[in-house]
């Protein structure tokens, strides 16, 4: 993989509202990461409603299905651009997303919208789109209106047009929470495949309870930073303990049950 530089990434970042770095990874590494999803595609049904996609296949907690992607979540270069842009953070989503033919265009929103924050605001999320195949202005490449992160409202003024996210498969999309896109209409005969990699700031809920979704027997074997980054975190000083400890611990050490024995019926007779 390809390392961005992160210091012109957030420059970009703050003047866009989006930033493409090509060639991130190279043809093998778009191979493998498509072997992983394809089968996890297969068995993936199409959207329920116009923001999933009717034509569209999301492949939910790939992280509880495959061990393939954690080398790429754990990137060095995406844990600097998360300190640097959020703070001690968390994955908020992590997902494929393949567009298929004849997809009308996402709903635009922005990545931030479920958290009641008034706009502009500092950044609390920022997302990566992976592209899988070239994105194209015609196959649904995301769409993103430059600029929208520092719009008052999320809505388009009268006159705004977003433009197609055009880039090779390999690349990477990354733009704030804040910065209003969608996914594109595909007007092609293929399928476009991404995969999104989500952060959010350590004291909001992620999108996606995605330690809810690994077994804890999994997530016990998990590298340190992984558990942490799914959901085992600290934000400082003391959010989001377990029973007066660190979250990782309970992995190891489960809470006990006290012995039924030994516990007191509440009567004081
Ligand atoms: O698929 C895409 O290009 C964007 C999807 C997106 O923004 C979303 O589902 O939140």
């Amino acid at each position: 993989m390809a390392v961005p530089d992160v210091t012109a990434l957030l420059d970009d970042l703050d003047r866009d509202g989006y930033a493409i770095r090509p060639s991130v990874l190279d043809a093998g590494e778009v191979e493998a990461l498509r072997a992983t999803l394809a089968p996890l595609l297969e068995s993936t049904p199409t959207g329920r409603n116009p923001f999933e996609g009717y034509r569209t296949r999301r492949v939910y907690s790939p992280l509880a299905k495959t061990r393939a992607l954690d080398d790429l979540v754990l990137s060095p270069w995406l844990e600097e651009l998360a300190n640097r842009l959020l703070g001690p953070h968390t994955l908020s989503s992590v997902l494929a997303i393949e567009i298929g033919p004849g997809e009308v265009a996402q709903p635009i929103h922005h990545d931030d919208g479920a958290y009641p924050l008034p706009r502009p605001h500092p950044e609390v999320v920022f997302n990566t789109m992976w592209a899988l195949d070239d994105f194209t202005a015609g196959n649904g490449a995301t769409v993103v209106h430059p600029g929208s992160h520092r719009w008052d409202s999320p809505h388009p003024p009268a006159g705004a047009e977003p433009v197609p996210a055009v880039m090779p498969a390999g690349s990477v999309l990354v733009w704030p929470g804040s910065t209003v896109h969608g996914g594109g209409a595909n007007h092609t005969d293929q399928p476009r495949l991404g995969l999104v990699i989500e952060y959010v700031a350590g004291w909001l809920r992620q999108h996606e309870n995605i330690q809810a979704s690994i077994p804890v027997d999994t997530a016990r074997h998990l590298p340190g930073r992984l558990q942490e980054l799914i959901g085992y975190h600290l934000y400082p000083d003391f959010l989001g303990f377990v029973d007066g400890r660190h979250p990782r611990k309970v992995l190891d050490h489960p809470i006990a049950e006290p012995d039924p024995s030994q516990v007191g019926t509440g009567s004081t007779q």
